[in-house]
Order: structure tokens, then C-alpha cells, then sequence
């Protein structure tokens, strides 16, 4: 399985095609949609998802409620787009109207791609840049995500997420996977606790009034993968690799964590080991999950836990320092509307990313052109694993 995104942020569509999905799977749309408008939410978004209806359409690839084996091509409008159709459009224009247009960014804002961008493509208007590099297009990998998570579902393979820290108000508790997907979708800020939602909230409102941003930790949790997805005999074969690459894609996002974490570095060997038991009904299984699900890159049939840290937006309504790429003269950097707090959002965009990683991965190891065909191969597995 393959993907691609297209679009940009104040351009026409978002889009995004799907190639190599098996045919007969069958896909709920409307719970695809949801997942979609679960993207926008989240305490601490700005104004543009007032203006955004994230509804998607088939473009091709699924009929009457299943997939064709055909590629699956998926579009949201852009609704914001009216409102820039003479910046954004597709027309060539003159020098004059460029000069008119007024919103050429010659000042790049620091920590975002607009000037190394800018110098690479050899653009003098770095919203040629911003458009492509903003957030926007996550919304295509969650619609790709969403459709993975069709897959996992008929698999009886669950995917949540929850944000443990913002700012500096942190809740990362152990919960049970079914009292945290339920929580999760009653905070604001995809929190556990209320306590620290409100906290949250307080700290992104106070971050707004200051002109500044948050960060946070963000976690996805994936319950009852096949055991022994991805691989110990090549590099680029390790599924936790691919899903550290896939959590480091999504904009803003700096580091990556398997169970345990960072926390591993300070803890004994015999702390972090998850000792092997087995029982006659449930085969091997471990004591503990500090390894978040992994052992040689592969599955272990532990729920996976991963967690990514995002920085704060770097779009500030207090800018800070930078350089007209024109004159060479400090100003200070272009202000853009922003989101003083996108950890909710990206927890969903997490979630899917994970979804598309170890969706690809079962297509990796029963590769199958029927749905049919893949369910029985995983079956197949599953009973020659359980006499192991
Ligand atoms: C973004 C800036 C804001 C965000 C946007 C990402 O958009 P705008 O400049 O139109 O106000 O709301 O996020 C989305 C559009 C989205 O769908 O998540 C940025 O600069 O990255």
C-alpha cells in the first residue's frame, strides 16, 4: 500500500489517493467522516476551523459501500478558498496584480519551513512555501488514516489517543484502553483528567493573551496487533521505526517514544525487560509493557504505545526576530493566523499516521488483492502462532 497528499493550505481541495488496498473491504463513510471533523477540534484551535467543513468524498475506488482494489482517491474542499481564489488560483498573472496582491511574505517566521523552503525552490514569496508546509495537509493523512482504521476495525484491531501533556500540565495516568477512548473524546483537550483539562485550558488561554504558543505529548495506543508485524532482519523492515518516522513527519513534531521512553535511560535492565509468561489460553504473552509493544522492530501482541512531542506552533501573533529576504533588514517575522494549541488535533493525526504504519504492515505480511483472502491468511497465522 502506497499514499500520496496533494493540496495547499488556502488552495482548492486537499487530496489524497490510496493504491494497493485490498477490494471488499467494507469502508463507513460516516465514521471516516468523523474522524475528520475529530481533527478540528480541540481546545486552543484558531479561527480557521470556523470556516472549514472537513466533509470528504470518494473520488474513486469504493462502490456501494466497499472497496474496488481500485486506487481510492479522497477529497475535502477547501472552503476558505473563495476567500483567496485571486491569491491562490491557477492563472498566470501579471506583474502588476502581483504587486497588488499585497500578501507576498517576504519575512520568514523562525522554526517554520518558510525560509530554508524559500531558498530551496528558489521562491521570493514565501507563501509559496507556507502553503504546502501548513498543517492543513494533515487532513488528507487522516483520511487516509481513517480509511486504515476500516481495515484494523474488520481485523478486530482497536486505535486510540490521548494527549498527556500541554504546556506544563501533565496527565499521563495508566488507563484501561476502553475508559480511554471514551474520556479522551470528553475533554477539550483529549485529556483524561478534568482537573488537568481545565489546567490546560487556563494555560493555552493564558498562552493566547500572551501572543504565544503550547506544545505537548500527544499518545496513541493500539490494542490487539497481530503479533510479529514488521521485521528483526533489516533496518527498514522494523515497524517501530516506521511508525518513529511517521510520528516525526506530521508537522511540528521533534521526538518519539516507545512505552517506557526516555524514562528507560535511568532504569535498570531488569526493570525494563517484560518478562515472558504463557498461559494454555492466551499462549505468551508479557508481564509488563515497558517496551510499548516492540521487541526487534516486530509486534509482540502487547498493545502498542508510542508517544510524540510536538513544539509550539511556530506562527506567533508576538513574532519574533527574522530578515526580509528583500531588503536584508531585521523585522520581525510575519504574522499569520494561527492556533495557540494544536496538541489535540495532532493526537488524532498520531492516531492515524499509526493506523496507516500498521495498516500497511498487514498488508506487508498477507499481502492479498481480496479482503476475504487477507482476513483468512491472518487466521491462518493466528492458529499456527496459538500452537507455537
Ligand atoms: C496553519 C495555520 C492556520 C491553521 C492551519 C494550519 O490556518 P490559517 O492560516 O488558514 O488560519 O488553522 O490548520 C489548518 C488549516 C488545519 O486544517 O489544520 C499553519 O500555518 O500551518
Amino acid at each position: 500500500m502506497r499514499f500520496l497528499t496533494s493540496g495547499e493550505s488556502h488552495g482548492p481541495k486537499v487530496n489524497a489517493i490510496v493504491e494497493g488496498f485490498p477490494s471488499n473491504l467494507p469502508v463507513n463513510k460516516e465514521r471516516m467522516q468523523e474522524e475528520l471533523f475529530k481533527r478540528q477540534g480541540g481546545y486552543g484551535r484558531g479561527r480557521r476551523m470556523q470556516i472549514e467543513k472537513d466533509t470528504f468524498e470518494f473520488g474513486s475506488g469504493v462502490r456501494h459501500g466497499k472497496t474496488l482494489g481500485s486506487p481510492i482517491m479522497m477529497e475535502v474542499n477547501n472552503d476558505d478558498f473563495k476567500h483567496w481564489v485571486n491569491i491562490m488560483g491557477a492563472e498566470p498573472i501579471t506583474k502588476e496584480q502581483e504587486a497588488e496582491m499585497k500578501r507576498i511574505i517576504t519575512k520568514p517566521r523562525p522554526g517554520h519551513a518558510d525560509l530554508v523552503g524559500g531558498m530551496k525552490y528558489n521562491h521570493r514569496d514565501l507563501r509559496n512555501i507556507l502553503e504546502r508546509s501548513s498543517a492543513r495537509e494533515t487532513t488528507a493523512r487522516v483520511a487516509v488514516g481513517a480509511l486504515c482504521k476500516e481495515l484494523l476495525h474488520a481485523l478486530d484491531i482497536n486505535i486510540t489517543s490521548r494527549v498527556t501533556k500541554i504546556g506544563r500540565v501533565t496527565d499521563d495516568g495508566a488507563y484501561d484502553y476502553a475508559e480511554l477512548s471514551t474520556k479522551n473524546t470528553e475533554s477539550s483537550v483529549r485529556m483524561i483528567s478534568q482537573e488537568a483539562t481545565k489546567e490546560a485550558e487556563a494555560a493555552i488561554d493564558a498562552a493566547k493573551k500572551a501572543g504565544d504558543t503550547l506544545g505537548g505529548v500527544v499518545e496513541v495506543i493500539v490494542e490487539n496487533p497481530p503479533v510479529g508485524l514488521g521485521s528483526h532482519v533489516h533496518y527498514d523492515r522494523k515497524l517501530d521505526a516506521k511508525i518513529a518516522r511517521s510520528i516525526v513527519s506530521i508537522n511540528a513534531f521533534k521526538g518519539v517514544e516507545f512505552g517506557m521512553g526516555f524514562k528507560m535511560a535511568e532504569t535498570p535492565g531488569s526493570s525494563v525487560q517484560d518478562e515472558i509468561k504463557f498461559d494454555s489460553e492466551d499462549g505468551f504473552y508479557r508481564s509488563s509493557n515497558n517496551l510499548g509493544g516492540f521487541e526487534g522492530g516486530m509486534t509482540t501482541g502487547m498493545p502498542i504505545v508510542v508517544r510524540g512531542v510536538m513544539k509550539p506552533i511556530p506562527t506567533l501573533y508576538k513574532p519574533l526576530m527574522s530578515v526580509d529576504i528583500e531588503t536584508k533588514e531585521a523585522f520581525t517575522a510575519t504574522i499569520e493566523r494561527s492556533d495557540p494549541c494544536a496538541v489535540p488535533a495532532a493526537s488524532i493525526v498520531a492516531e492515524h499516521m499509526v493506523a496507516i504504519e500498521v495498516a500497511e504492515a498487514i498488508l506487508d505480511k498477507f499481502p492479498s488483492d481480496d479482503f476475504g483472502d487477507l482476513k483468512a491468511s491472518l487466521e491462518l497465522y493466528n492458529k499456527r502462532l496459538s500452537e507455537y
